[in-house]
């Protein structure tokens, strides 16, 4: 916070620049009418912004505030709709951050989920373990962000049963994922604990295909499409933001549907 007897550093300009996506994620939303100036996030936030890290930190309290306005309208009984088995598209419609040809497969037997952070018990898994917790399937729509969907059929574990299950700190704010492409995600705790958030191990009652996350993936009906990581190594439950791969690059973090 400033002193209000320091006088306030005329900043340079330029350190916005340093944070051009966080700043077009913020803009984009309309949040700040016209653009935002250092003297506005000045008084919005009552920070010194004269150097580029608390730039940085400002700018994250701004957007913070707008994913605490969607996640406090977040309903977590509400379902999301769910589809005739008909309507599914197989095979699923593929995307990654490269072709689908960089695609490295996992391999299933060498692999464990390893746990982190507020979690009583963080002995790793294997697919077996993985593959005897109740499952729960869902028929729903992928929307990715660049403007394409489809419906998809997944099965797995609820998150919220395997949370329950390592004794999670359910009150804790984060749940964060490690990938194998090393895509880190995350998501607010409310909609990790949603029903139709799963830890999936199928597709269309077969074995997760390699390009869609084989061995595990996570597939959530509240979430936009970049925010259901394939081929996760790490789940990680904190209060410390984790952010990911999309949202350091401009998107919301919330990124409900
Ligand atoms: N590990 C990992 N997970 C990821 C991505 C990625 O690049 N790496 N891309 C995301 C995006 S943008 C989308 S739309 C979906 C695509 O999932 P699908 O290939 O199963 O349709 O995966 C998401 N999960
Ligand atoms: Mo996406």
């Amino acid at each position: 916070m400033r002193s209000p007897f320091r006088p306030l550093t005329v900043p340079d300009p330029g350190i916005l620049d340093d944070h051009r996506p966080l700043l077009r994620r913020i803009e984009r939303r309309g949040f700040l009418r016209g653009g935002l100036s250092l003297g506005a996030l000045t008084m919005l936030t009552g920070c010194d912004v004269s150097d580029s890290s608390a730039v940085g930190r400002a700018l994250r309290a701004v957007s913070d505030l707008d994913d605490g306005v969607q996640a406090a309208l977040f309903d977590p009984l509400k379902l999301a709709p769910e589809y005739p088995a008909s309507m599914v598209l197989k095979p699923p419609r593929f995307n990654a951050y490269y072709d689908v040809e960089e695609v490295k497969p996992v391999d299933g037997d060498a692999w464990r989920l390893e746990l982190g952070g507020l979690i009583a018990d963080k002995r790793p898994w294997t697919r077996r373990q993985i593959a005897e917790l109740p499952e729960r399937e869902t028929i729903i729509r992928h929307v990715c962000v660049e403007g394409w969907d489809y419906i998809g059929q997944w099965s797995g574990v609820p998150l919220r049963t395997f949370l329950e299950r390592v004794g999670a700190d359910l009150t804790a704010k984060y749940v964060a994922f490690k990938t194998a492409d090393d895509y880190p995600s995350s998501i607010d705790m409310a909609s990790a604990l949603h029903p139709q958030t799963l830890l999936a191990t199928r597709y269309a009652g077969e074995s997760l295909p390699d390009p869609y996350g084989y061995p595990l993936r996570l597939r959530t009906a509240v979430k936009l499409g970049f925010k259901n990581p394939k081929w996760i190594t790490t789940i990680e439950v904190t209060n410390t933001y984790p952010g990911g791969y999309w949202e350091s690059r401009g998107f919301n973090w919330f990124s409900g549907l």
